[in-house]
């Protein structure tokens, strides 16, 4: 049984908790809206602060991450805030190094090559190797002062497996969808692997002041239907139930699980029959049939707009987010984009993408 560092009690009380309202499927005052890497590039104070500062020393620093993660919540209107980290912190941990270069992103030194590789990796202490993302998650809880939830995440087990098999982003994935059909056994081992360590991380990351969960599988686009639920959704519905069992154990550890699987509004009904409360949805997906099957299965819905779309002109987005947020409906709905805010966006096109969603 896993001893927390923390114990999820003594925190500030919640003065705008209008997410975890809507997360509920109840009514809200505005609709409430957070940004995919809100506490990214796009904003020049984060610029600043990396000129002095490595990316994963900042996500490996309590005070540094806890900085990083009130930036965007101190210049805008937003209703969450998404603890700043990465999700290949984990595969770090399992002993794989990760640089982060320069116009590139992250690359691992030494990717998975062969399933006798997955014999080299470590099996984490949860209390020992991931004390730091606890600890910001635990620092920012407090220092938030209750302004607005904190949400914590993870990358989905899928999506861990691709960087690991791959080293670094792609489009095609052509090594990991070969590693799927070359050696099923040693994938699922590996992806079994994943997912006891998230379920962990993820418990722990409650345990230490993170309000609402998000998973990424930003990579569920590559499968089609049949793997999509053995190599992606099976793993995912497995953390949703460790999560939603340890909740019904003990009620202080209830937060409601976000997953993303961008790209597979192909898989949107399977998805929606899930333990998962909060589906997000990228923009390619229609909103109505998104919501038809949300409502079916009493899903709440997150997203979506075209991250692209904050290029085009004030008026534009005005009209474009009303359009959107009357097509969901102002009940169970989150608003966000449809993937994370691009590094050259100009942060008055997202003030008035939040302002337009709040005037609702
Ligand atoms: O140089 C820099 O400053 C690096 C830019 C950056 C940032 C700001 C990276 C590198 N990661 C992050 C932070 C981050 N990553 C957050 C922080 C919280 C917030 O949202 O504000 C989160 C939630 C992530 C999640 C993440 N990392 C995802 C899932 C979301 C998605 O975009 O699909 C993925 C795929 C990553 C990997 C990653 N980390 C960084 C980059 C550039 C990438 C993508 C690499 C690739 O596939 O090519």
């Amino acid at each position: 049984e896993y001893k927390s560092l923390h114990t999820n009690t003594g925190f500030p009380a919640i003065l705008n908790d209008r997410i975890l309202k809507a997360a509920h499927g109840e009514e809200v005052d505005k609709i409430p809206i957070w940004i995919m890497r809100q506490a990214g590039r796009y904003l020049e104070e984060f610029r600043n602060l990396r000129v002095e500062n490595e990316f994963f020393r900042i996500c490996t620093t309590p005070r540094l991450a806890c900085e990083v993660t009130l930036l965007p919540i101190n210049l805008l209107p937003l209703d969450a805030a998404i603890i700043f980290s990465d999700i290949l912190v984990i595969p770090q941990t399992m002993g794989m190094e990760v640089i982060m270069e320069k116009g590139k992103g992250p690359v691992f030194t030494h990717p998975l090559q062969t399933p006798e590789d997955i014999n080299l990796l470590k099996i984490p202490d949860i209390s020992t190797d991931y004390e730091p993302y606890l600890d910001a998650i635990f620092l920012t809880r407090h220092s938030l002062l209750g302004k607005v939830p904190l949400i914590g995440f993870c990358g989905g087990p899928f999506t861990l497996f691709t960087y690991m098999i791959e080293g670094q982003g792609s489009t095609v994935f052509t090594k990991s969808r070969r590693w799927i059909y070359q050696y099923p056994q040693e994938t699922h081992r590996l992806l079994d692997m994943l997912t006891n360590i998230l379920c962990d991380f993820l418990l722990a990351q409650i345990c230490s002041g993170a309000q609402m969960l998000q998973i990424f599988e930003s990579h569920a686009g590559i499968l089609g239907p049949d793997e999509f639920e053995e190599f992606l959704l099976s793993y995912n519905r497995k953390i949703a139930s460790f999560l939603k069992e340890k909740a019904k154990i003990n009620p202080g550890l209830e937060a409601p699980l976000i997953i993303f699987c961008k790209d597979a509004g192909y898989a949107l009904e399977s998805i929606c029959q899930t333990e998962f409360d909060i589906i997000q949805i990228d923009w390619t997906v229609p909103i109505p049939r998104a919501r038809e099957l949300a409502n079916r299965y009493g899903k709440v819905l997150q997203g979506n707009l075209d991250p692209a779309a904050l290029y085009a002109s004030g008026d534009f987005i005005r009209q474009k987010a009303t359009k959107m947020v009357e097509t969901f409906g102002k009940e169970k709905y989150i608003c966000n984009l449809g993937h994370g805010i691009y590094p050259d966006t100009d942060p008055e096109k997202l003030r008035v993408y939040l302002e337009t969603v709040h005037s609702l």
